[in-house]
C-alpha cells in the first residue's frame, strides 16, 4: 500500500482509471453505489474556481500594468482559439464523411424532446460579458463577467500603483492561498476519478454502445488526431516545446476533464499543470486559460461536425459544400457558446442542425452514449486551453524551464 502512494499523480489517477473500468463491468449498474465519491471530487474542484480564478486573474493583469501587452495577449489568444476550433470542424467532417458513421444504421430514435438552442446574437453575447454586478457575477460564477471584472480591477490597481500596492499584495497572497487549496483536493483526484468512471462504466453496457460505436470511434479518433497533429505542431513551432513533454505536462488535467467532462471544473489543475509543469507564467496562464475553459472548446466543434453529419447520414440526407461550411461556421459559433460543463455540447448540437435543415430527433440518436463522447471532447478541449497557453507565454517570453 505504502509504494501505491509513493507512485506520482498521473499514475494514481491512471491506476484510479483501471480499477474503475474493471468495477464498473463487474458491478455494472451496482456501481452507483461509488458515485457520491466522483460527486464530492467534483464539488470539491468547483468550490475553487471562482476564487482562484479572481486572484490569479487580478494578480496577473495587476503585474501585467501595461494596457497594451494586455491587448496583444488577448489578440493572440483569440485567434489562436478560432484557428485551432475551426480546424477542429473541417477534420470531424472529414472523419464522418470518411467513416460514414450514420449510414445503414437501425435505430428508432425516442422523439426528440429539444428544441433547437438559440446562438445568442454575437452583439448580446458581447454585452453580456460586461457585469452590471460584478458581486452577483462571483457568486453565480458567471465565468466571463468574472474575468472581465478581474481584468478592470488589475489595470485599475497597476494604474493606481503605490497607492493600491497593499490591493495587489493581498490578491498575491489570496492567489498563493488559492494554488495551496488546488494542490490540497488534487490529493483526492484518484479516488474521484474512480468515483466518476465507474457508474459510468457501469450504467454505459456494450449494447447501448455498439450500434453508435462508429460514431464513438469517429469522435475519439478525431480528438486523438486533433491533439495529436495541431497542438504538437503548435508547441514545437510556436513554442519551441517537445510535444512529448507538452502532453505529459497537460496529462493530470487532460484525464480529469476525461473523467468530470468539465472544462470549469478542470480549471484549477489546468491552472497548476501549464504553470507547474509547463513553465508558463502566472500572468499569461490566469487570463488564457479561463477564457478558454469559457470560450474555446475544440474538442466539441469537433464533435459537432462528426455529429452532424452522422444525422444527415441516418436521415439519407446529402449536404451540400455550403451546407458544410456553415456547419464549420456554425460549430465554432456553437462552441464558443458552449458552457464548460457536463453535456452542454449536445444542447449547442441542436443549433448545428438547425442551421443546415437537419431533423433535431438527431440529438435523440446521440443522446444515449453523449457522455461518453462528452469524455474525449472535455479533454481535447482542456488541452486546447494548455497549447495556446504554451504558445502565447513563448510568444510574450514568459516561457520559463524544460521544453526539451
Ligand atoms: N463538457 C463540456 C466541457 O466541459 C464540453 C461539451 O459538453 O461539449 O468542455
Amino acid at each position: 500500500m505504502n509504494r501505491l502512494w509513493k507512485m506520482n499523480l498521473v499514475t494514481k489517477i491512471l491506476v484510479a482509471f483501471v480499477i474503475a473500468i474493471i468495477v464498473g463491468i463487474i458491478a455494472g449498474p451496482g456501481a452507483e453505489v461509488v458515485k457520491p465519491l466522483g460527486d464530492l471530487f467534483l464539488r470539491l474542484i468547483k468550490f475553487i474556481i471562482v476564487p482562484l480564478v479572481l486572484a490569479s486573474l487580478v494578480t496577473g493583469v495587476a503585474s501585467t500594468g501595461d494596457i497594451k501587452k494586455l491587448g496583444r495577449m488577448g489578440g493572440k489568444t483569440i485567434v489562436y482559439y478560432l484557428a485551432t476550433t475551426a480546424l477542429a470542424v473541417i477534420l470531424g467532417l472529414l472523419i464522418a464523411t470518411v467513416l460514414s458513421p450514420g449510414s445503414g444504421l437501425e435505430l428508432k430514435p425516442e422523439a426528440a424532446k429539444t428544441e433547437a438552442a438559440e446562438a445568442p446574437g454575437i452583439i448580446d453575447t458581447l454585452l453580456a460579458i460586461v457585469p452590471t454586478n460584478p458581486i452577483a457575477a462571483l457568486v453565480q460564477g458567471d465565468m466571463l463577467p468574472i474575468i472581465f471584472f478581474a481584468i478592470f480591477l488589475g489595470i485599475g490597481i497597476s494604474m493606481v500603483g503605490q497607492k493600491a500596492q497593499a490591493v495587489q499584495t493581498w490578491f498575491e497572497q489570496f492567489a498563493e492561498v488559492m494554488y495551496k487549496i488546488t494542490n490540497i483536493v488534487m490529493k483526492f483526484a484518484p479516488i474521484g476519478v474512480f468515483g466518476l468512471v465507474a457508474p459510468i462504466v457501469g450504467k454505459h453496457g456494450l449494447a447501448v454502445l455498439l450500434p453508435l460505436s462508429k460514431v464513438i470511434f469517429g469522435v475519439a479518433i478525431g480528438c486523438i488526431l486533433h491533439a495529436a497533429i495541431i497542438y504538437s505542431l503548435s508547441v514545437k513551432l510556436f513554442a519551441k516545446m517537445n510535444p512529448l513533454t507538452f502532453f505529459k505536462g497537460i496529462a493530470p488535467a487532460g484525464m480529469i476533464a476525461f473523467s468530470t467532462s468539465s472544462s470549469s471544473g478542470t480549471l484549477p489543475v489546468t491552472i497548476q499543470n501549464v504553470e507547474n509543469n509547463l513553465g508558463v507564467s502566472k500572468r499569461v496562464s490566469s487570463f488564457v486559460l479561463p477564457l478558454g475553459a469559457t470560450v474555446n472548446m475544440d474538442g466539441t466543434a469537433l464533435y459537432q461536425g462528426v455529429c452532424a453529419l452522422f444525422v444527415a447520414q441516418f436521415y439519407g440526407m446529402d449536404l451540400s459544400f455550403a451546407q458544410h461550411m456553415t456547419i464549420v461556421l456554425t460549430a465554432t459559433l456553437a462552441s464558443i457558446g458552449t458552457a464548460g460543463v457536463p453535456g452542454a455540447g449536445l444542447i449547442m448540437l441542436t443549433m448545428v442542425l438547425t442551421s443546415v435543415g437537419l431533423p433535431l430527433e438527431g440529438i435523440a440518436l446521440i443522446a444515449g452514449v453523449d457522455r461518453i463522447l462528452d469524455m474525449f471532447r472535455t479533454s481535447v478541449n482542456v488541452i486546447g486551453d494548455a497549447s495556446a497557453a504554451v504558445v502565447v507565454a513563448a510568444s510574450e517570453g514568459e516561457l520559463k524551464g524544460r521544453r526539451g
